[in-house]
């Protein structure tokens, strides 16, 4: 990993930047309006910020049968990305076989997810022109393409980051209640059985009024490699981001993001998604009895049961 700090300069004030400026305006509105109604519900930034990634293990040219390949699958994406927001496909042959991976954040609409997908597409191309190897991560869904195999891949690398201009303060404090939230909601995305790898949830804590976080993995990793990679991600946070009081961590693997006061993520999805999940019956609550005299494969009913829905609250 490269040191993050030295980065931190031309880092600063990237992705969450201008949502923070959104964000002071809505709130200046907010205030405002508080005396009127009871609930204010905060909107999604209207900004779509982009990070992106363009590797340098090879070039394609522009008449080539890989440049087609590329083409084609990146076409592909949007139409065939399913309900959960993830897809995964390759084409071509030997040196020109292309793979891609798309995934949008869980707490989306699917025509949404499928909207953005398209411009993520588009854009990875432009930015990334003539690279074999590229990551994008859009506002509110990531893409990568790459000449190598990446489905079933933990990826931690390449990676990058967003914050806000707002610090912290009380930091100690804010860290310890904060690395509760990451750690719970780490848990649940790692290790939840619904096939949408995300958690989200917010925190009430004594300086700042609630602190919102959000993580997700892409479905192809294992509950492990999906824990260890949100892990690393909450260890860069200290040093990657000036104390912000918002961040976003970006991996090709998982997603992890926070933000104090703002509610960055659609809360009414993300509280069906739990109910749906939640009730989740294990799948061998009483197997059926061996039958005497014969060698039985014994599976130990918890084990499902443990390893579905760690939704706490
Ligand atoms: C991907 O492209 C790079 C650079 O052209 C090459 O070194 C590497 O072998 C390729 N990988 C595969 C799996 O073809
Ligand atoms: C790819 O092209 C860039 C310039 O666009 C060049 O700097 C780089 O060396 C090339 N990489 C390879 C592996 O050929
Ligand atoms: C993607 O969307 C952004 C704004 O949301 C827009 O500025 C950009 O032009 C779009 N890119 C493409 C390739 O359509
Ligand atoms: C996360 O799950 C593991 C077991 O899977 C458990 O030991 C640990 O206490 C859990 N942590 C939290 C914060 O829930
Ligand atoms: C959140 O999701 C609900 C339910 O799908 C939808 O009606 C609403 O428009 C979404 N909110 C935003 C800000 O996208
Ligand atoms: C969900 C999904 O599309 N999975 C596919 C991803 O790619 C691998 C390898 O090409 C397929 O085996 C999966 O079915």
């Amino acid at each position: 990993m490269k040191s993050p700090k030295s980065q931190t300069v031309q880092k600063r004030l990237l992705a969450l930047k201008s949502s923070f400026w959104l964000f002071k305006i809505h709130l200046k509105w907010a205030l405002c309006l508080i005396n009127l109604v009871v609930t204010v519900k905060s909107e999604f930034p209207t900004t779509i910020h982009f990070n992106y990634k363009c590797l340098d293990n090879g070039n394609y040219t522009s008449k080539s049968t890989y440049k087609t390949n590329l083409d084609t699958l990146l076409s592909t994406v949007s139409p065939s990305i399913d309900n959960n927001g993830f897809y995964n496909a390759s084409t071509g042959e030997n040196f020109d076989r292309v793979n891609v991976i798309a995934l949008c954040r869980a707490d989306l609409q699917p025509y949404k997810c499928r909207d953005y997908v398209k411009n993520a597409t588009a854009e990875i191309l432009k930015k990334c022109p003539n690279k074999k190897q590229a990551t994008l991560w859009h506002e509110f869904c990531m893409v990568q393409h790459s000449n190598e195999t990446i489905f079933g891949t933990l990826a931690y690398s390449p990676f990058d980051w967003g914050y806000s201009e707002e610090k912290l303060t009380n930091l100690d404090k804010f860290y310890q209640e904060l690395n509760i939230l990451l750690d719970s909601l780490r848990n649940q995305t790692a290790y939840n059985s619904s096939p949408k790898k995300f958690a989200a949830a917010s925190r009430v804590n004594r300086d700042y009024e609630t602190t919102y976080a959000f993580e997700q993995c892409t479905p192809d990793i294992t509950p492990k490699e999906c824990d260890d990679c949100l892990k690393n991600s909450v260890l860069l946070i200290r040093e990657c981001c000036d104390d912000a009081a918002r961040v976003g961590i970006l991996r090709p693997s998982c997603y992890l993001r926070f933000g104090t006061d703002f509610n960055f993520y659609n809360e009414t999805i993300v509280e069906i998604l739990k109910t749906i999940a939640s009730p989740m019956p294990p799948p061998l609550l009483s197997p059926p009895p061996p039958p005497p005299g014969k060698d039985v494969l014994l599976v130990n009913p918890n084990f499902f049961f443990c390893s579905g829905i760690y939704f706490i609250e």
